[in-house]
């Protein structure tokens, strides 16, 4: 939900606002309850993230480094239009976009999130090795370098104001 993530949406007062007003969900993901420290092991599961922005910020999901950073993953688009956000520890930036059809290799040391830039629920499979881990840390304290935001009715990637280099 909103309150999960106040602090990493660039217009804070807006996301408090929305958190007043009802607390929208943001997304919800589903996976399997299969053994996470087998790297012989593929999770796959399905994201659904939802359509709607605060302020000007479309709806996106936290992002996570991988806490065994070296190991990728793949996401295929069933349904909707998105994003995917991507950066390295020494910030190099990379951004993919995501229509029905379409899959998505997250090569190992990338952080990724996923935005939702359409109208409609964005669904997206995922397939990772299990024993990757979500180091969710890092860019809770540091934020992403680029934000995603609406402008003129299209996405337009910025600087994220709100990135510190700690
Ligand atoms: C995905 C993500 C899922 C939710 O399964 O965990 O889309 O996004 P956040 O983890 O950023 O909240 C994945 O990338 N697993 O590794
Ligand atoms: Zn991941």
């Amino acid at each position: 939900r909103v309150s999960n993530m106040v602090s990493q949406f660039a217009d804070s007062d807006a996301a408090k606002a929305m958190v007043e007003n009802g607390d929208p969900l943001l997304y919800e993901f589903y996976g399997l309850d299969l053994p996470e420290d087998d790297a012989g092991v593929l999770q796959f599961g399905t994201t659904i993230l939802y359509p709607g922005k605060v302020g000007d910020e479309y709806f996106m999901t936290k992002g996570h480094f991988h806490t065994i950073l070296d190991t990728s993953e793949i996401y295929y688009c069933l349904k909707g239009k998105g994003m995917m956000l991507m950066e390295t520890p020494e910030g190099d930036v990379d951004c993919k976009e995501l229509n029905p059809g379409d899959a998505i290799f997250v090569p190992g040391r990338w952080a990724h999130r996923s935005i939702n830039i359409g109208n409609e629920p964005l669904i997206m499979f995922f397939v990772y090795r299990a024993d990757a881990g979500h180091d969710y840390g890092t860019i809770e304290e540091k934020g992403y370098r680029k934000i995603v935001v609406e402008k003129d009715g299209k996405p337009v990637m910025l600087d994220n104001p709100k990135w510190a280099e700690k």
